[in-house]
């Protein structure tokens, strides 16, 4: 079942209950009117990147069934809906405006506004243009510049249609994930590069905030980080550092610029030395201007012990309940990640739980799916967010990850994230259980008004 008790600050009428999707992951049509190839089409064309070759060529087919799927959406009572844009559809090579593109999220947005949903936009989940990747891509300062054209160009073209507009989708793993490990497009592994990436991800964020101020003065903007809680089993004083190391490189290196204005100094003193980023005048201020509101997507606990050597390893622990991704439930990792930022950063601003939820390969069955680890995982992460609040956290609202089953990276479409199943054969949709829960939730809350 899905009843959080009468003190839940589920049950306020403004704390929005939403879902969230990105375009690469559900979009496919990509190439159609004028869209440019994205660097996940190149990454998920190399073989051996993606999962059984998966490409988002046409994932969920969402450009053509966007009016259905909302429909869809909308009959689950939810408050928002988060999307993002494809740069590559809405800019050519030159920066000028693909109308083509901008109107599909023009008629989809209205759409939204239409049914009363509350619109969350991000501006950049992960599919550069390739011929700026070509360029450098992230590494390439001048694609923060890039980055803030096309957030003017947006924010000009759909002011008044979006409620928040978020500049990036987890740059942590834009920069660590694309450029460091690789395990991500555009697949490059060198610590170096992921540095820079992160450097001017971070600029290209403060850039384009300025921009959406400037057009768009009535919505509600920040940027969408990933977080990871870590903790260690291990004995030795040693042990703990290295599970301070890895919040530390996962949360401190991404929120303390935004929220400080400066990198952690251990960053670069100890865990990377010689991978310090060029810095320009200026920049830390632009990257730490206010936000509105700040996105947070937590998933899971890493255990991990001292290598060593000065770094952590992680060591998997043993006997825990796990996702299909083999990520741990680890509701306590929320509320402890919440407090704690709340507690280092006197100026956080409010905070949306933009991504939380969780893989499993559930069938369908007369009709129906019955996904009873994801209902009770979504129940044990918004008792943490309560949790949370009750700590004086202001949290305002909570995405479940994800709308529909999806391109997930590098796992393909073996990896099922959705509260609504899609068969990639008929492209026919099945809301699971987990869905109907929420949406006869969100009933009974407007009904007592
Ligand atoms: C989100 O990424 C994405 O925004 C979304 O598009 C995606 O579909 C969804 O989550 C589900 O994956 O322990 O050092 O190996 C979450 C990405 C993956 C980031 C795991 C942190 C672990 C880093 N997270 N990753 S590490």
């Amino acid at each position: 079942t899905f009843n959080p008790p009468a003190d839940s600050i589920l049950w306020r009428p403004d704390f929005l209950l939403g879902a969230a999707t990105a375009a690469y992951q559900i979009e496919g049509a990509a190439q159609e009117d004028g869209r440019l190839p994205s660097i996940w089409d190149t990454f998920s064309a190399t073989p051996g990147k993606v999962l059984h070759g998966d490409t988002g060529e046409i994932a969920c087919d969402h450009y053509h069934r966007w009016e259905s799927d909302i429909d869809l959406l909308a009959s689950l009572n939810v408050d928002a809906y988060r999307l993002s844009i494809a740069w590559p559809r809405v800019m050519d090579e030159a920066g000028r405006p693909n109308e083509a593109g901008l109107a599909f999220y023009r008629k989809l947005l209205q759409r939204l506004k239409g049914k009363g949903i509350r619109t969350s936009v991000t501006l950049y989940h992960w599919d550069l243009p390739q011929h700026l990747e070509d360029e450098g891509g992230w590494c390439n300062r001048a694609t923060a510049y890039r980055f803030a054209e096309y957030a003017d160009l947006v924010s000009r073209e759909l002011a008044g249609l979006v409620d928040f507009w978020s500049t990036l989708n987890e740059p942590w793993c834009s920069a660590m994930l694309g450029y460091g490990t690789g395990h991500h497009a555009p697949g490059r592994s060198d610590l170096r590069a992921a540095n820079a990436a992160m450097h001017h991800l971070l600029l290209g964020h403060g850039l384009a905030l300025r921009a959406l101020r400037r057009n768009d003065p009535a919505s509600s903007k920040g940027i969408v980080v990933n977080v990871g809680r870590g903790t260690t089993d291990g004995p030795t004083r040693d042990d703990e550092r290295a599970a301070e190391l890895f919040e530390l490189q996962h949360n401190d290196w991404v929120l303390d610029p935004l929220l400080r204005g400066q990198y952690p100094a251990r960053l670069y003193e100890e865990l990377w030395p010689g991978a310090r980023p060029d810095i320009a005048e200026g920049d830390m201020a632009i990257i730490g201007a206010p936000l509105d509101f700040i996105g947070i997507n937590y998933y899971f606990r890493t255990n991990v012990r001292s290598d060593g050597a000065g770094g952590y390893v992680e060591v998997p622990l043993a006997d825990v309940e796990r996702t299909q991704m083999g990520w741990e439930v680890y509701p306590d990792g929320l509320s402890d990640l919440l407090v704690a930022f709340d507690r280092r950063y006197p100026n956080l601003p409010p905070v949306y739980i933009t991504e939380n939820g969780m893989a499993s390969d559930d069938a369908v069955i007369d009709g129906a799916v019955v996904d009873d680890q994801r209902i009770a995982f979504l129940n044990r992460h918004l008792a943490a967010v309560d949790e949370a609040v009750r700590a004086g956290v202001d949290v305002r609202g909570y995405y479940i990850w994800s709308f529909l089953d999806n391109f997930e990276w590098a796992f393909g479409y073996e990896r099922r994230f959705g509260i609504v199943h899609v068969d990639y054969t008929t492209q026919q949709r099945t809301p699971k259980r987990s869905a109907e829960l929420v949406r006869d939730f969100l009933a009974r809350r407007r009904e007592r008004g």
